[in-house]
């Protein structure tokens, strides 16, 4: 992938390159490197100030309906969300839809609508969707909202206050689709469905035209070295490592100027450009600015401003880790602590997208799996590195397997009355399992709780860098070693009428339910609902479900556990019930049965 390229007629000389310096006194402070505060500091230690954070997703068009891509940006970012609340940060999480523009208003005026009403209609289904998949967002934002007309207004002034934006004229290639400009080379030629020869993108395929028309440019082209300076000296500014070097990559090329506006007489729907009625601004720099308008600007931003996070897709990087940056300098303005960038979901191959017809509907899926069963499966199999491919098929394996089998056969293996009959957290005794060999556990047994312990530290590490299928997988691996624990020991054949057996069974069930309670409080972020069903079994209270609550096992170090004895939660059933099979039948959902080793 290349920068596009942008043909620049106007005002370029080296006199004005020589003034640029004045007003672009790069301050170090504003792409300084951040620490990553919850790995080296416990809660306690840090400020207030130092508590917050703000999380992002993209702004999503509201051009068509919201599709699996859209939903799983917003899981991604809602995961991370809900990771700080339990680690005690003050979180803020924004999403919401991108209104303006030529496709939007190319699209209401197919639909018959006005634009506003276009808008709002399509923006209810976007947070339908979120609401009804648990996305636990704090401030859903719509461009067509006054706050952000105000927000990109004083953005557009300071800019052009500092000599950033100059009249100029553009011409070359636009995608629509994209609202994005093109170089030739980043153009090629194919055939429409009618047969008619075309140009398209060749990074999405979109189709292209060629633009010729005054407005206004940014001065891009002055932030080069500043942008490599950001990018050298954050290493973990744009993650995955290989996004950040594609962006260094594109930094290596010709970095023009950009087209920050287009005539008003072509796009009437979005923010006039201050002071030029004739304009409107481009909806690229308009929708950038989102994130500040949510965050107070230009008022009392900057609490939130400084540790800003964004989640975004791989195609929309150039806009993210160029543009914004860019624009962001040039108002004198920190730079966000991290862009966080996700691959694709395709299916069979090709990538999912509104313009290509192969969308999966994420509404109906979370009706077919459940709104925790699809979360799951999208952090578990979406790996932000590569692409992954969508099937039903695989949701219904995954689900059965690491849901239904692993971690609801577990739990109820624990809590049966058979097993559990006092239905309590049953007494661990650490004669039957001391910390030195020599009780009735067994080498693999210290394995596996020196996996459990340092779990919690393990999956930060991944919920941290946003690698969710790296910490669903150690968790994972955990599970399967309880269960292990549990089917080496037979717990079943113990004679319960003999002390020193039923000392090891309640011991055994001890610490399964502790592993249990690490996993449930661990998966809070994944799967909402179904953490919360575990751990009101296990009578784990809202105030003991935190990060600084995990604790594992305390009596295995001699500690009290203020679990033992405590009496369970009601059964409130299967933790998650078995799915069918829908060969055949891929699109129609069909009822979930019971699975049968969880009764
Ligand atoms: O680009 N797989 O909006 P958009 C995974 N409004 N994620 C996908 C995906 C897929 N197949 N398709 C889309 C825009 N996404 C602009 C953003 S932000 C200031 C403005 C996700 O509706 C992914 O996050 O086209 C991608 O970046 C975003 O949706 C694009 O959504």
């Amino acid at each position: 992938m290349r920068l596009p390229f942008l043909f620049v007629t106007r005002a370029r000389g080296s006199v004005l390159r020589l003034q640029l310096r004045q007003f672009l006194s790069p301050d170090p402070a504003l792409w300084k490197p951040q620490s990553s505060t919850a790995l080296r500091f416990t809660s306690t230690q840090l400020s207030k100030e130092d508590m917050s954070f703000y999380i992002t997703t993209p702004i999503f068009y509201v051009n068509a309906s919201p599709h699996l891509g859209h939903l799983y940006s917003a899981v991604i970012a809602d995961c991370l969300h809900r990771y700080k609340v339990l680690q005690g940060f003050n979180s803020k999480f924004a999403t919401g839809t991108d209104e303006h523009g030529l496709k939007i208003q190319q699209a209401a005026k197919a639909a018959g609508k006005d634009p506003l009403t276009f808008c709002t209609d399509v923006s209810a289904r976007f947070k339908h969707l979120f609401s009804s998949c648990s996305i636990s967002y704090t401030d859903y934002i719509r461009t067509t909202q006054q706050r952000h007309r105000q927000a990109v207004e004083h953005f557009w002034s300071v800019l052009q206050n500092k000599g950033l934006i100059y009249k100029g004229s553009y011409e070359g290639w636009y995608s629509t689709q994209d609202e994005s400009f093109l170089t030739p080379s980043q153009v090629s030629d194919a055939l429409d469905s009618s047969g008619k020869e075309i140009k398209v993108s060749l990074e999405s395929g979109h189709k292209v035209e060629w633009m010729k028309e005054e407005n206004y440019m940014f001065r891009l082209s002055a932030f080069r070295t500043h942008l490599l300076d950001w990018l050298r000296g954050n290493p973990r500014a744009v993650q995955p490592e290989r996004f950040h070097q594609a962006v260094l990559q594109w930094l290596q090329e010709d970095l023009p100027d950009l087209s920050v506006s287009r005539q008003r007489s072509r796009l009437q729907w979005g923010i006039p450009v201050p002071g030029d009625a004739e304009q409107t601004i481009y909806v690229w720099l308009d929708a950038l600015v989102n994130y500040l308008t949510v965050a107070g600007y230009p008022d009392k931003h900057d609490r939130w401003w400084h540790v800003a996070h964004h989640v975004i897709g791989k195609d929309i990087l150039k806009f993210h880790a160029i543009y914004w940056p860019a624009f962001l300098l040039g108002a004198g303005l920190p730079l966000p602590q991290v862009v966080h960038v996700h691959s694709h979901w395709t299916v069979e191959g090709r990538k999912m997208s509104k313009s290509l017809g192969n969308v999966v509907d994420p509404l109906e899926r979370s009706q077919m799996f459940t709104t925790d069963g699809i979360r799951y499966f999208l952090l578990r199999q979406g790996v932000p590195d590569s692409d992954c491919d969508y099937t039903d098929d695989k949701v219904i394996k995954v689900l059965n397997a690491e849901l239904t089998d692993s971690l609801g056969g577990l739990l109820n293996r624990c809590t049966a009355p058979a097993l559990n009959p006092a239905q309590i957290y049953p007494s661990f005794c650490p004669q039957s399992f001391p910390r030195e060999q020599g009780g009735r556990a067994v080498v693999e047994d210290y394995h596996m709780l020196d996996a459990v312990k340092g779990l919690p530290a393990v999956v930060e590490v991944h919920y941290e860098s946003l690698d969710v299928y790296k910490a669903l997988e150690a968790i994972s691996a955990c599970v399967r070693q309880t269960n292990g624990f549990v089917q080496r020991h037979t717990p079943w054949k113990l004679d319960m009428r003999d002390s020193k057996d039923q000392r090891w069974l309640d011991t055994i069930i001890h610490v399964s339910l502790e592993c249990l309670r690490i996993y449930g409080t661990l998966l809070q972020p994944i799967v909402p609902e179904i953490s919360d069903r575990l751990l009101s079994r296990l009578s784990v209270q809202p105030s003991e479900r935190s990060w600084a609550a995990l604790n594992f096992l305390p009596r295995y170090g001699g500690m009290d556990c203020p679990f033992e004895g405590r009496a369970l939660g009601s059964d409130s059933g299967v933790l998650f019930s078995r799915l069918e099979s829908q060969k055949g039948d891929k699109q129609k959902p069909k009822k979930a049965k019971k699975s049968a080793n969880l009764k």
